[in-house]
């Protein structure tokens, strides 16, 4: 797996502007509270990856481009990295060895698109928007993703990480098969949000889903309203970590109904991991799952089952930095 420490080295020299010190910010205070200086243009990805992919979203929404081209050249920065485990063609295999991708995206008028238990092709949240933008459908799987894919001028890719092909034979040694989030190696998927110069609101998701799962499992980041929703009255959220129990509350749509109700991106965020608390008891100690949102006037949070979670925010206030989301547990 890229390491974070190298990610956030990256970012450094490439935001030009960063410094270690304001990398990562420990005190989410401003996160509890609203938080808006109104903050337009404004991007909000998970993880420490979130920070390179931010840049590229940056440019586009800086250059007053619009908020669904960002959020799509943002997540194709961890697609296009050859050594993430847990995002694009390099990502973790399933339990019989091939990588299998999922990928969505949404844009201000509540058209999606999606792709799942995708192989062999190097950017599914480009297939994504071309499922929503040239075809009458939201959804295509497996074969017909990647027969409409090739049909379309993406290429067939064999690439394969080492890294993930070493995990895979260490795997295999035991073959365990534990679909819980395993918490030692976080298999980080990118969700990415992003408010443009017009006040319009996308997001999209990408995944290689969870490390050695059953051939065609199928997790959240597919899944418009689990690991993804978006809608412009009101605001966006996605998801990271265990799908299965992101789909069970159809999470990202519970976190933006929050939002709708009077609840801030951050306490909407917090109230849907406490429903999966209450719903799960006990079990909800053994997994992660971290959602981020943001509304119509730029507030943005996070919150997280366990802690660990964070998300790399950046607009004209904020110049690219990482928040550690709290944590319920
Ligand atoms: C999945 N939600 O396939 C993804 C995995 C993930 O951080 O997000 N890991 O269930």
């Amino acid at each position: 797996m890229t390491t974070r420490r190298k990610f956030i080295q990256a970012a450094t020299i490439g935001a030009g502007i960063l410094s270690t010190k304001n990398l990562f910010s420990e005190n989410l205070s401003n996160l509890r509270e609203p938080n808006s200086a109104f903050n337009k243009p404004i991007v909000i990805s998970t993880w420490d990856f979130g920070i390179e992919a931010n840049i590229d979203a940056w440019k586009i929404l800086n250059g007053n481009g619009r908020a669904l081209d960002a959020v799509e050249a943002g997540v194709k920065v961890a697609e296009n990295d050859l050594h993430s485990t847990s995002v694009g063609l390099a990502g973790l295999p399933d339990r019989e060895g091939n990588t299998t991708l999922d990928a969505c995206i949404m844009d201000e008028n509540y058209n999606c698109g999606s792709v799942a238990f995708l192989e062999k092709i190097k950017n599914p949240i480009s297939v994504a928007r071309m499922v929503m933008e040239k075809t009458p459908h939201i959804m295509l799987v497996g074969a017909g993703a990647k027969q409409f894919a090739l049909e379309n001028g993406f290429k067939e890719d064999d690439y394969k990480n080492p890294e993930s092909v070493k995990a895979y034979k260490e795997w295999l040694k035991e073959s365990k098969y534990d679909p819980m989030f395993d918490m030692k190696d976080q298999h980080d998927t990118i969700g990415m949000l992003a408010m443009d110069e017009k006040n319009n609101l996308s997001g999209a998701c990408t995944t290689s889903g969870l490390g050695f799962k059953m051939r065609g499992r199928v997790g959240d980041s597919p899944i418009i309203g689990a690991g993804l929703y978006v809608d412009n009255e009101i605001g966006a959220a996605t998801a990271t970590g265990v799908g299965e129990e992101v789909i069970r509350i159809a999470g990202t749509h519970l976190v933006v109904e929050m939002m709708r109700n009077g609840k801030s991106p951050y306490e909407a965020c917090k109230a849907a991991i406490e429903r999966m608390v209450k719903i799960r008891k006990e079990k909800s100690k053994d997994f992660q799952v971290g959602f981020i949102a943001i509304n119509k006037s730029g507030e943005f949070g996070g919150y997280c089952l366990q802690p660990g979670f964070n998300f790399a925010v950046y607009s004209n206030n904020i110049p690219n930095q990482l928040f550690k989301a709290d944590s319920y547990y």
